[in-house]
């Protein structure tokens, strides 16, 4: 066995990992048009960042039409979608690595030029984020108020994400990892400043978690507990959220996963601003990894703002089993090789990650191979 706890095996459900440098999902809005299809390219980019027993999480990728809320991202309700999220599996699969789905809906954080029929995106209470969001042109404009689901739409949301977590598996995924951060739908019911319900999913800690975990239900039922990862964003500000009850949310919404034997719970910390590069890490930020892990019995994925050297050290202080990278895994297409023989990381161009073609994709470079004798 390694002596660097970075290369331990870890069970994650029901898969078995050789390492613990997990690829972080990462919205890169280049799937096909028309239909928000994965293609060639996708697969080949991530088949460049598969390693033997290595988990990938894919970016965000939307469970239904209103789902959707940023131009170019992939979905997986069609079956052009399935079939081109099958190359993207295979070409993981041929390298021994393994592949999860990370599914989303956006609620508020969308425009009525990427929703069906134009109309308004939906969310728990009409109470719009402030700030700019995007059209499905790339123009800046301020978010819409959106419309407040009604009670009995949030049965159909519940099964579309367990519809989208079967056909994640039917497109050879490994599992699916449900979206419950950064101020999306399933975010927007947990927080305060974002639901004001006075159904049974609005209100108390209780009534704002139902619709995670019903979802984590449904997707369970399906597909088994041992293939559902969440993620979640404790504290998280991102895209306007608030919450008035500290952690007394999160140690409720952890306890419940973890009764519910899922594969994995991956947090990202509070600490990271991954909008900017030159934000350093925010010392006074909770730590989000020390408050929970121990609540949690599944394995822990921890994310933000980690270098090779931070992560070795969170893993062997038994802080979290696996540390998920994102910008390092964008610009670094064999990270974990990178991490195990302590190369040099080439550093990532911020202006290529949304949008294009092959550059800032699938251009960055390989160390060089081995040579055979
Ligand atoms: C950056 C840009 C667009 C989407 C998230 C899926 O925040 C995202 C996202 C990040 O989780």
């Amino acid at each position: 066995m390694s002596n660097d706890p970075l290369f331990r095996p870890l069970k994650v459900g029901a898969v078995e990992l050789s390492h613990r440098i997990v690829m972080a999902p990462l919205t890169r809005m280049r799937a096909a048009q028309p239909g928000d299809i994965p293609h060639e390219l996708n697969a080949e980019y991530y088949g460049q960042r598969a390693s033997k027993g290595g988990l990938l999480i894919t970016e965000a990728t939307d469970i239904t039409a209103q789902a959707h809320g940023y131009p170019l991202v992939p979905g997986i309700y069609t079956s052009a979608q399935i079939q081109g999220w099958r190359a993207v599996t295979d070409a993981v699969h041929a390298k021994g690595g393994f592949i999860f789905n990370q599914i989303w809906h956006v609620g508020r954080i969308s425009h009525s030029s990427m929703q069906p029929d134009g109309e308004l995106p939906v969310a728990p209470s009409a109470i719009p984020a402030s700030g700019n969001h995007m059209t499905a042109s790339f123009e800046t404009v301020p978010f819409e108020t959106p419309r407040a689901l009604e009670t009995f739409e949030l049965a159909d949301i519940v099964a579309d994400f367990a519809q989208a977590a079967v056909n994640a598996c039917e497109a050879g995924f490994d599992g699916v990892e449900i979206h419950g951060a950064n101020g999306y739908l399933l975010d927007q019911f947990l927080r305060t400043g974002s639901n004001k319900r006075t159904d049974r999913y609005g209100g108390s800690i209780e009534n704002r978690a139902r619709l995670l975990l019903e979802v984590v239900d449904a997707a369970s039922k399906r597909i088994g507990a041992d293939r559902v990862g969440v993620r979640l964003s404790p504290w998280g500000g991102f895209n306007d959220m608030h919450d008035d009850d500290g952690s007394l949310l999160w140690e409720y919404v952890i306890t419940e996963l973890d009764k519910r034997g899922i594969a994995y719970l991956h947090v990202i910390e509070p600490r990271a601003d991954f909008t900017s590069d030159t934000a350093p890490l925010d010392a006074d930020a909770p730590d989000a990894a020390s408050s929970f892990r121990a609540l949690f019995r599944g394995a822990f994925i921890s994310a933000g703002g980690y270098l090779p050297d931070t992560a070795r050290a969170a893993v062997a202080e038994g802080k979290a089993d696996a540390i998920a990278f994102g910008r390092p895994f964008i610009s670094n297409p064999d990270l974990p090789e990178r991490v195990r023989v302590g190369a040099k990381l080439t550093a990532h161009d911020r202006s290529t990650f949304y949008g294009g073609g092959r550059e800032g994709y699938t251009d960055y470079p390989t160390l060089p191979q081995p040579v055979e004798a």
